[in-house]
């Protein structure tokens, strides 16, 4: 029989790039997709594995939709993606961003204990955690500082899978990720709203691309290369929580000189600061210390800004190419 693996947050960028991984390492891949995602399979397809996984409904908020999903699913693995990701947005909706991306962890670990807890179980833990730095470079040791409603839900999320660890024995890692980004990365999210503002306005369908706090910086990768690094960390021999990260920080404006310059264009010409998309607190400086990764789980970052970046660009060309055929 196959070995099977339980993704929520399969329609997102993460669970789209894990469940291809999976499914590439001859594991039987089911998602958990909430009813109105319904639309949102795009990633699935972009990457030509819609027919490949099983969907189950159901929702993180709902716990027995969960204990639903694990008795359908049977699986040796469970990967929690799902969340509301998006900072921004997390001032705007904290409740539901509490309910989901904090609480929704204990729905998926009492799912877990409650049916089968011998399951595996790998929490989508963030950077975001660590917040107002209180180290230069940050590491599993470094004391965290969550900046947002999302940070402080998603340390929730930490805390309450390193408890049922201890708790419990469960098998429950939580990877610290880093930002990491790809062509099917959430428009929402800057490099993606930056490499596809590249494409429209080369193509000559926008002239303008109005940005928050260009100065920020982010230790930004590739999304392939962070999904092997979470089904790593479910391989070991003892459950453990790691940083993957590139040990490389970058502020947006050099992202948005890369992005830019890949078509032949000037940022300066183009990027308007608008401070409407300031944050009512923001994270100045992410920069990771991959090393716990690199030495125990053999993992590194393989592609670099700039080929990540120039990636997205080509693929961000290509869309409103075909959008432009279409008018
Ligand atoms: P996305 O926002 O692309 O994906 C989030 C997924 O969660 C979507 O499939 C979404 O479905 C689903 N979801 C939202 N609410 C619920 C719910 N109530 N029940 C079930 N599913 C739900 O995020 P990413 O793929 O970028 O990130 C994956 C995970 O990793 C997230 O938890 C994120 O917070 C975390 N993370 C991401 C990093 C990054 O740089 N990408 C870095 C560190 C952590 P729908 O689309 O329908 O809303
Ligand atoms: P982040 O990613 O908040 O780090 O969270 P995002 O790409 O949204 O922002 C990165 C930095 O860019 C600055 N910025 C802008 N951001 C957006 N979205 N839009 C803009 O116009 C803009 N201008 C400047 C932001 O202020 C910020 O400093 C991502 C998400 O994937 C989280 O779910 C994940 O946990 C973390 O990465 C690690």
């Amino acid at each position: 029989m196959l070995k099977g693996a339980l993704i929520t947050g399969i329609t997102g960028q993460d669970g789209a790039y894990l469940a291809q991984l999976l499914l590439k390492k001859g594991y039987k891949v089911y998602g958990l997709m909430p009813r109105r995602s319904s639309s949102m399979t795009w990633r699935l397809e972009y990457l030509g594995i819609i027919n490949k996984v099983e969907i189950i409904e159901g929702d993180v908020t709902d716990l027995s939709s969960l204990i639903r999903a694990i008795k359908k699913a049977t699986p040796a693995e469970v990967y929690n993606l799902a969340a509301q990701s998006f900072v921004g947005t997390s001032w705007e909706q904290p409740v539901l961003t509490a309910q989901i991306t904090g609480l929704g962890v204990l729905n998926i670990l009492e799912a877990i204990r409650l049916t089968d807890p011998s399951i595996r179980f790998y929490q989508a833990s963030t950077s975001e955690m660590f917040g107002l730095i209180q180290e230069q470079k940050q590491s599993e040791k470094t004391p965290f500082y969550p900046r947002s409603p999302y940070a402080v839900a998603k340390l929730y999320g930490h805390w309450i899978t390193v408890n049922y660890r201890e708790s419990f024995k469960i098998f429950a890692c939580s990877g610290i990720l880093f930002n990491h980004e790809s062509p099917i990365r959430g428009i929402e999210f800057v490099t993606r709203k930056v490499t596809d503002a590249v494409a429209r306005i080369k193509l000559g369908l926008q002239k303008e691309l109005r940005l928050g706090n260009i100065d920020a910086k982010r230790d930004w990768g590739f999304a392939g290369d962070y999904v092997e690094a979470m089904w790593m960390m479910l391989q070991q021999e003892a459950p453990d929580d790691y940083v993957i990260a590139t040990g490389r920080t970058t502020t947006v404006r050099e992202m948005c000189d890369i992005a830019f310059k890949h078509v032949g264009l000037f940022y300066e010409d183009h990027v308007v600061v608008d401070p409407k998309f300031y944050r009512p607190a923001e994270v100045d400086v992410l920069l990771g210390t991959p090393d716990k990764a690199k030495e125990r789980l053999g993992w590194e970052a393989r592609t670099t800004l700039e080929e990540l970046i120039q990636m997205m660009v080509d693929a961000d060309m290509e869309r409103v190419r075909a959008e432009i055929k279409n008018l």
